[in-house]
């Protein structure tokens, strides 16, 4: 038999707990891949029969990643349902708050989690600190940190953890694999940036604790913020708006422009440069299936076009001269399918639209599947196998994301999307089609966190000028008590997590929650295949892809970290029996 099957169970460097299986054909490239979420967690349960001024403090939960998202989601939906209006200031600062989300999130990625698929650290160790240094100057000349006993001290401390035999963080990675193509002195360079940004991303959060109290899982309020505004006092509490706040949030927004243009995208040409070829492999749905809801209102409780700087919209077929208007209360539009997933629906072959969404777990091992209920070997594509149901826009499955925001924004002609990314295709000599790929996601985030970082500095300034033209309210608390709400409504509230299109649905009677449902980014991206037997995203995105050594599959890593995979977000109840541990299998 010459077809090898590899399974990488669990994923790491991601959120959550996911199962990759691929099967190698003869020519050492993959030709079929499953995705599995192997967590099942139960919010949306938990949610009936409570107070719906209460979900986003549930929902929040969900994943401690991407924070505050499903709590602007959850405020958006509830307020949507009762038609809640929210001031000025609460729709600035709920941008802030997202485009700090948005920074943080992006580089953590980045570096932390998917940098060490291209960097070889203990190649860095031959690295002379020299040429590390020249090559910082060269790259970016303005970052403060290039001289060569900056990058000695590095080296010195990566030795010491190699020498001990303890890698810690570095841990476990594929060293000296023969896909990895970096020089030592740009590994050198890459580590490097590995730690100024761990310290960073500790820092950018702080406009978070500000405006939220805390992070990760800052404060909402349905209604507006819950951050008060006093320009009068200014002693520094840090939980208020004012003169020392705001320019506090200010300097770290500096900050950040600086980190995003001087650190992480002269990373990312560098990496481009070293591995064309990762402009060929990884496509998944990019291109083809993409779909936006649209965020970042410029103006308070206006989604149209006009406002959302983050446009939405739906891609088919990769047909980019249209895009069509999503809209997500439709129920012939968004449907969750679990033909392929541990659910029960009381038809199992029809989707659901979530405000009739059902989450009721029904566990079974596939008929044909290898190993036990709890410890898989083989898992098969015919019967049910993952925790992660099957969404659709009008029966299509999509890629959502920082590379779908990016397709959509070209295809729209958004001048703030469209024009770098054309710009650094050229500056790379690659085709559009290039962007579709492993590393045109990586590129794609890099270049929105960009204009996240660039938008937190405005968003600090509009908000300093419209407090100092005297408007001090952070809520609407008109609606505040249910005897003033619609004995029964629903409401729909559509974010663009920093892993792509959010929305959370509710359905509120008599006060009280009737139903909840969440669907999530990761969800679109890492679903199980349709009952047509079409892949998901994720599916999709390996076929083709060389692996080098069946033993250590790193080119299957690189392009599912690409997605940014979060699978709190995409299960929302833990396994009783608890995950398989780390197990690379091969036959
Ligand atoms: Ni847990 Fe999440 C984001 C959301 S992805 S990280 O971004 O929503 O499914
Ligand atoms: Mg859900």
């Amino acid at each position: 038999m010459s077809e090898r099957r590899i399974v990488v169970d669990p994923v790491t460097r991601i959120e959550g707990h996911l199962r990759v299986q691929a099967v190698l054909g003869d020519d050492g490239k993959i030709v079929d891949s499953m995705s599995t979420g192997t967590m099942w967690r139960g919010l949306e349960v938990i949610l009936k029969g409570r107070d719906p001024r209460d979900a986003w403090a549930f929902v929040e939960r969900i994943c401690g990643v991407c924070t505050g998202i499903h709590a602007l989601a959850a405020v958006r939906a509830v307020e949507d349902a009762i038609g809640i209006k929210i001031p000025k200031n609460a729709n600035i600062i709920r941008n802030l708050l997202n485009a700090t989300l948005y920074v943080q999130d992006h580089i953590v990625h980045f570096y932390q989690l998917s940098a060490l698929d291209w960097v070889d650290v203990v190649s860095a160790l031959e690295a002379d600190p020299r040429e590390t240094a020249d090559i910082q100057q060269k790259i970016s000349p303005r970052h403060p940190l290039a001289a060569v006993g900056y990058f000695r001290d590095i080296q010195n401390r990566v030795k010491k953890l190699v020498e001990s035999g303890q890698l810690s963080i570095f841990n476990k990675g594929y060293w000296g694999h023969p896909a990895m193509k970096l020089p030592p002195a740009v590994n050198l360079l890459a580590v490097a940036h590995y730690l100024e940004v761990l310290d960073f991303q500790r820092e950018v959060v702080r406009i978070h604790t500000i405006l939220g109290g805390k992070n990760p899982h800052p404060n909402y309020l349905v209604g507006g913020v819950a951050c008060p505004i006093n320009m009068h006092e200014t002693g520094g509490q840090g939980t208020m708006v004012n003169e020392v706040t705001l320019n506090y949030m200010r300097a770290v927004a500096r900050h950040a422009v600086d980190i995003v243009e001087n650190v992480y995208l002269p990373d990312i040409k560098a990496i481009a440069s070293f591995y064309p070829d990762w402009f060929k492999y990884g496509k998944g749905l990019a291109g083809v299936n993409c779909l936006a809801y649209g965020d970042f209102p410029e103006v308070a409780n206006d989604f149209s076009d006009k406002s959302l700087q983050l446009p939405a919209g739906a891609i088919i077929n990769g047909n980019l001269n249209e895009v069509f208007e999503v809209d997500a209360r439709d129920p012939e539009q968004i449907q969750e399918f679990v033909d392929h997933s541990w659910y029960q629906y009381p038809d199992q072959t029809k989707g659901l639209h979530p405000w009739d969404g059902i989450t009721e777990q029904k566990y079974e091992f596939a008929k044909g599947s290898e190993g036990t209920a709890t410890k898989f070997q083989w898992l098969t594509p015919d019967g049910k196998y993952s925790w992660i149901k099957s969404p659709r826009w009008r029966g299509h499955m999509m890629e959502v994301g920082p590379l779908a925001r990016l397709v959509i924004g070209i295809a729209k002609n958004v001048p703030h999307i469209k024009e770098p990314a054309l710009d650094l295709l050229k500056e790379l000599n690659l085709p559009l089609e290039a962007a579709f790929s492993t590393l045109g996601r990586h590129a794609a985030r890099a270049l929105e966190c960009r204009w996240a970082a660039g938008k937190l500095v405005q968003y600090v300034d509009d908000l300093t000028a419209n407090i100092k033209a005297g408007d001090e309210a952070a809520a609407n608390m008109e609606f505040w008590e249910p005897s003033t709400w619609p004995r029964e409504c629903k409401g729909v509230g559509l974010c663009e997590a920093p892993r792509g299109a959010l929305a959370h649905y509710c359905v509120i009677k008599d006060g009280k929650l009737e139903n909840w449902q969440a669907v999530v980014p990761t969800t679109w991206n890492a679903s199980p295949r349709s009952n047509e037997g079409q892949k998901s995203t994720y599916e999709l995105s390996l076929i083709g892809t060389p692996v080098a050594d069946p033993k250590r599959p790193l080119e299957i890593i690189r392009t599912i970290h690409s997605f940014d995979p979060c699978l709190a977000c995409a299960t929302h109840l833990l396994n009783p029996e608890g995950e398989e541990l780390c197990s690379v299998q091969v036959r």
